[in-house]
């Protein structure tokens, strides 16, 4: 039987590349994410070149009472899923703490901390149900280390970190796995949602060095999900050569 792995944030980056690489590894999918067009365009191509059978499951991970409805909705042969890539998230805004917008905070700590919590819970008792499953939550570096007008992001991450080491405890009689990944610098659509359409200040992120691509981030995410059984691994730091961390990074 195909495994089933449900991607939240599967309509651009990280998310999207985990949805072509565990398509191309059989796993059937369920896809989630507000922007219903890219998901049914993503399904379309996914079917295609792989011949797997994906659920489009669109919602936003901050209203609670889609996910519920959303998700409850699928049918019940879709509920037995194998892998969660918690994977939903963003930055908005890069302010000191005293100029930071209060619309910003909630929609960080709406969308990154409550959002994979709403969907966490409901996938993981439909594991404890089928008696296991593998969680992997995105976190990212910045969880590591906080950076100067980033502390809501920051402690956003911190917060995955934390709920990524708790999910672990408690659902270790379940036989569910549980893994953080903290990626640095990745190219993707992050740095012009953080800069509300910026592209240039967008682009200027990556200028100078070589960023991880999205499907990097993929394969360490497939790396975590295919070890045997017995092993799971609890965090996977993953930089690009040129940053040691957060803050430095070697640019030419
Ligand atoms: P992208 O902006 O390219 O993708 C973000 C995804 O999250 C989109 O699919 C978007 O879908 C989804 N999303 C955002 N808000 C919501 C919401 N309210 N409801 C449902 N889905 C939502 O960024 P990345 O791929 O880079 O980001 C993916 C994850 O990786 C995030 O959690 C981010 O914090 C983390 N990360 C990113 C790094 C980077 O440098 N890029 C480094 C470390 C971690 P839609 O807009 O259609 O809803
Ligand atoms: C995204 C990476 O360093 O811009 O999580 O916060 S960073």
């Amino acid at each position: 039987m195909a495994k089933i792995a449900l991607i939240t944030g599967a309509t651009a980056g990280i998310g999207e590349a985990c949805a072509h690489l565990f398509a191309r590894e059989g796993y059937h999918l369920i896809l989630t994410g507000r922007r219903h067009d890219r998901l049914d365009r993503l399904a379309q191509t996914l079917n295609t070149q792989y011949n797997v059978e994906i659920a489009v499951s669109p919602f936003d991970v901050r209203n609670r009472t889609q996910v519920v409805n959303a998700l409850n909705s699928l049918p019940e042969q879709w509920k037995r899923v194998d892998v969660l890539i918690n994977n939903a998230g963003l930055s908005q805004g890069l302010d000191p703490i005293h100029k930071g917008d209060y619309d910003d905070w909630d929609t960080m700590i709406d969308t990154n901390v409550k959002g994979l919590l709403y969907v966490s819970k409901l996938v993981a008792n439909w594991m404890i149900d089928s008696k296991g499953g593998h969680i992997v939550n995105v976190s990212s570096i910045a969880a590591k280390n906080v950076y100067a007008n980033g502390s809501v992001y920051c402690a956003s991450k911190a917060a995955v970190d934390a709920l990524n080491q708790g999910m672990r405890i408690d659902l270790l009689p379940y036989g569910i796995r549980v893994s953080g990944i903290f990626p640095g610098a990745v190219d993707t659509e992050f740095s012009e949602v953080r800069f509300k359409g910026d592209k240039e200040r967008a682009k200027k992120v990556y200028e100078g060095f070589k960023p991880l691509a999205a499907a990097d981030v993929a394969d360490a995410v497939y790396y975590m999900v295919s070890r045997p059984a017995h092993i799971n691994i609890n965090e996977l730091i993953l930089m690009p050569t040129a940053q040691a961390n957060a803050t430095t990074i070697h640019r030419k």
